[in-house]
């Protein structure tokens, strides 16, 4: 909005040339989401726990997350509003790629709210059923795909991280790829987030990696230079990259160890399937499994936990899954482990980054 207000100005006050700037709009767009978090923060902590949303705890579960029952949940709800807020002030919304990554944000936002409604509102303890979430997600994610898709010159090549000469042609089948992306990052954040701000940090640095890729993907010079796909438009993209991460920092003040509020489906669904939506826009979707290196490793514990337990008829790899919880019973604190899984996710971050220069 204020790119579509101000700009046209600068005929008249030259300053206000600055709104052009894609680094400019980021910057404020990460510090507008940042600001309407930490100053709405308290005030929707208090009314989640006005509205007794408070998370119950599983007795399964590490003893010392029992202490954690009562704590409000659903507070992706200021997240998502901050960032879809300072995206419609920041971006310039004639552009298709903005709103697909809104109607991802927002439409995954509101199936983690109707499980997150039904488990804390109406207490109905197991929420939405898994094939129930499953297939919401899968309609809504091929919704996006398809859209990507329908943009005018959307390449439907996948982009190989490390191989510069590969990159496979998919067709239609892309848009079976992007739900695969969209809908498994969306689950693998979810399960993340079962330690304080265990899953925000690695947002944030996603949502700061990919506020790069975004900018050189939609750079034709700088794109061309690197040698990664361009990608007209989607440049624009970057400032909800940088939305994201503001947001997430803004989140991370309140959801820190110990936790005034959790992030409830509201956010992990959301914020997982953004970062899904960002990486096929980007054309860096292989390379979300190494900047989001860290939800993959969780979410792989599990499929192994799971798929052992099942053949072994009960015998475990892990103490617990997702991993997380292997070390807290292994007795680590609760904030080693967090502080641990951070560093691991930016180092892997680190790693996507020099495929910039590493093909
Ligand atoms: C949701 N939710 C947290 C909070 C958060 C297949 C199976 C592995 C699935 C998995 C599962 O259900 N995962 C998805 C995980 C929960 O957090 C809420 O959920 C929201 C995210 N969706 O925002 O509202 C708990 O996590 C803790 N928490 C924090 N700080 C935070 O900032 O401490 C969350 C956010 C909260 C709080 O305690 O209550 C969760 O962990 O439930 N299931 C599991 O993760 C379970 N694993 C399991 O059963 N493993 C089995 C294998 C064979 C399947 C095994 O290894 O033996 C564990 N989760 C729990 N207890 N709570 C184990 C038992």
């Amino acid at each position: 909005m204020l790119y579509h207000l101000l700009y046209p100005l600068h005929t008249v006050f030259s300053a206000l040339n600055v709104f052009r700037y894609i680094t400019f709009r980021t910057i404020y767009a990460a510090l507008t989401a940042f600001f309407i978090c930490y100053l709405l923060g308290p005030w929707v902590i208090q009314r989640l726990s006005q509205s007794q949303i408070g998370q119950y705890i599983r007795e399964d579960g590490p003893k010392s997350h029992l202490g954690k029952a009562g704590t409000p949940t659903m507070g992706g709800i200021l997240i998502v509003g901050a960032i879809a807020l300072s995206t419609l002030m920041w971006a310039d919304l004639t552009n298709p790629f903005i709103w697909i990554v809104l109607m991802v944000l927002i439409g995954f936002g509101a199936i983690g709210f109707v499980d997150d409604y039904l488990m804390q509102v109406q207490k109905q303890s197991k929420g939405l059923s898994v094939r129930g979430k499953l297939l919401l997600q899968t309609i809504l994610g091929a919704v996006a795909g398809t859209l990507v898709f329908l943009v005018p010159n959307f390449s439907t090549e996948v982009t190989i991280p490390f191989f510069k000469t590969v990159s496979p042609e998919l067709g239609w089948g892309y848009i079976l790829f992007a739900v695969f992306v969209i809908v498994g990052a969306s689950n693998a954040v979810n399960l993340t987030d079962g330690l304080d701000g265990l899953a925000i940090g690695p947002v944030i640095i996603a949502g700061a990696t990919y506020m790069i890729f975004a900018y050189i993907a939609g750079h034709v010079k700088i794109a061309s230079y690197l040698q990664i796909p361009y990608v007209p438009g989607c440049g624009e993209v970057t400032i909800f990259c940088g939305a994201m991460a503001g947001a997430g920092l803004g989140f991370l003040w309140f959801n820190a160890y110990p936790a005034e509020v959790f992030m409830g489906d509201t956010g992990s669904l959301s914020l997982g399937a953004a970062l899904g939506a960002i990486a096929v826009i980007t054309k860096q979707e292989i390379l979300l499994a190494l900047v989001g290196g860290l939800f993959v490793i969780e979410a792989l514990s599990v499929i192994f936990q799971v798929g052992f337990f099942k053949m072994t008829r009960g015998r475990r790899i892990f103490r617990m899954a997702p991993l997380h919880h292997h070390f807290e019973l292994k007795g680590w604190a609760e904030p080693k482990v967090i502080v641990r899984f951070w560093i691991i996710a930016i180092a892997l971050a680190l790693l996507a980054m020099s495929t910039l220069k590493l093909r």
